[in-house]
């Protein structure tokens, strides 16, 4: 497809900082849009993320030169034939850096996201059905689509660590409701919700109902426990009870010590890696978590393998590997980096990938990621960043990848239109 025009422009994320809009014209009058999300808990090794980093602008979060870059190298795309390989493999190499420093990971991945949106266009495909073609190597002019698999959500209810301004260590605790039908799932997810709100409210205080940066619900909690606790209540109160599973992502990188090698899991709390696999443990006997993220420190590869040899054994299977295995999911410590991935498939590291596609900077590169996670058997999810846009470009990946899908709470319009995006493809 030949590319007729790229137009750049910094609009606003979640958090009311700068990010990037790229919106790419195909030859045919076909248009792709796309808006970059950010994260705050950040992997150290994730692609780059260009900002112009002038402390008068927006604290320094402004993404001008972004914008900049893609009117200097616009002319060097325009009027060329490019298939989603081609284009990122230039975007890369017109980059020319180990991790995209001179362009910048969200220049490149709005650039790249933009395209597949404009090409699905140009294909009359569902963006979920371009990408499915695209992923499984199979010709955008093939017309029979495959049976639809709903994503497994992942809702983070209750928001800690970066994303809050509570005493929680642990980053997000999620439900995953497994009622078998998407809708169900969200009717579920919302009423868990609703209902957990007004446990807070019960047992806390009205003040202590406002969201985190994904929606959660943020209350001055220290403790994983109380957390937890609030979480089953609800779910009993909702009458979901043995229907809904839970999750964690301790973001540990936020709380290791790399002097002392010791993890601050609850305050005063300072573990070492087998202590704090214990701790999990723990948690996983009394509470039906099937998924961990990040249990350990980016860097800590003994943890890790220490965790997946010696950690949580469950006592049911989980639903999405069929196993009594925990799934231990790699998010700072694999960045979607298939060179990260390897390395933990060697090392033995973790048995699940996190996907997010700004970490590397390219949907072939993010491609490439779940590929690789999948020939080895790993669940799969794709998902949102803590600073996001009402973009919801995810949930057609997700769906495309058959994969499972972390996307916040339902609430706050940038995470709701995931939600949305999902009922709308299952309709
Ligand atoms: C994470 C993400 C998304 P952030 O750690 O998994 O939930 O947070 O975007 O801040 O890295
Ligand atoms: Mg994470």
């Amino acid at each position: 497809m030949k590319i007729l025009d790229i137009t750049a422009l910094q609009i606003l994320d979640s958090r009311g900082n700068p990010t990037l809009q790229v919106e790419i014209l195909l030859e045919d009058g076909s248009k792709g849009n796309f808006q970059v999300p950010s994260g705050a808990s950040t992997g150290i090794h994730e692609a780059h993320e260009l900002r112009d980093g002038n402390k008068n602008l927006f604290g320094g979060k402004s993404v001008y030169n972004c914008v900049e870059n893609i009117n200097n190298i616009k002319d060097r795309l325009i009027g060329l034939n490019f298939t989603q390989q081609t284009l990122d493999e230039n975007l890369i190499e017109l980059d020319g850096s180990e991790n995209k420093s001179i362009l910048g990971a969200n220049t490149i991945l709005g650039i790249s996201v933009a395209f597949a949106k404009a090409s699905a266009k140009f294909y009359n495909l569902e963006l979920h059905e371009y990408l499915y073609r695209l992923i499984n190597d199979i010709s955008f002019l093939n017309k029979s689509n495959n049976e639809l698999v709903a994503p497994q959500l992942f809702a983070n209810i209750i928001n800690g660590g970066l994303h809050s301004g509570n005493k929680l260590n642990i980053q997000e605790f999620m439900i995953l409701p497994n009622l078998g039908d998407l809708e169900l799932n969200i009717k579920a997810t919302c009423e868990i919700y609703q209902t957990l709100k007004l446990l807070i409210e019960t047992n806390y205080d009205k003040s202590q109902t406002a969201v985190g940066d994904e929606g959660g619900f943020a209350p001055n909690l220290s403790k994983a426990t109380q957390a937890l606790d609030l979480i089953v209540e609800a779910i009993k109160k909702a009458n979901y009870e043995g229907q809904i599973f839970l999750a964690l992502d301790a973001a540990a990188s936020d709380f290791y010590n790399k002097e002392t090698k010791l993890y601050e899991i609850e305050e005063g709390l300072n573990l070492d890696y087998k202590d704090l696999t214990k701790y999990y443990s723990d948690l996983c006997d009394s509470y039906p978590l099937i998924s961990i993220e990040d249990a350990m420190d980016e860097d800590d590869f003994e943890g890790f393998a220490y965790f997946l040899k010696y950690g949580p054994k469950l006592k049911f299977k989980n639903h999405l590997t069929n196993k009594k295995n925990l799934l231990s999911v790699g998010d700072d410590l694999l960045v979607t980096n298939t060179k990260r991935i390897k390395q933990a498939i060697e090392l033995k590291t973790c048995n699940s990938l996190l996907l997010k596609i700004n970490q590397i900077g390219s949907l072939t590169e993010s491609i490439d990621a779940y590929k690789l996670a999948k020939s080895k058997n790993w669940e799969v999810i794709v998902s949102h960043r803590s600073g996001e846009t009402t973009d919801d470009f995810i949930a057609d990946l997700a769906v495309a990848m058959e994969s499972s899908i972390k996307l916040g709470a339902p609430a706050r319009g940038e995470r709701i239109a995931k939600y949305n995006r999902l009922l709308n493809i299952f309709n």
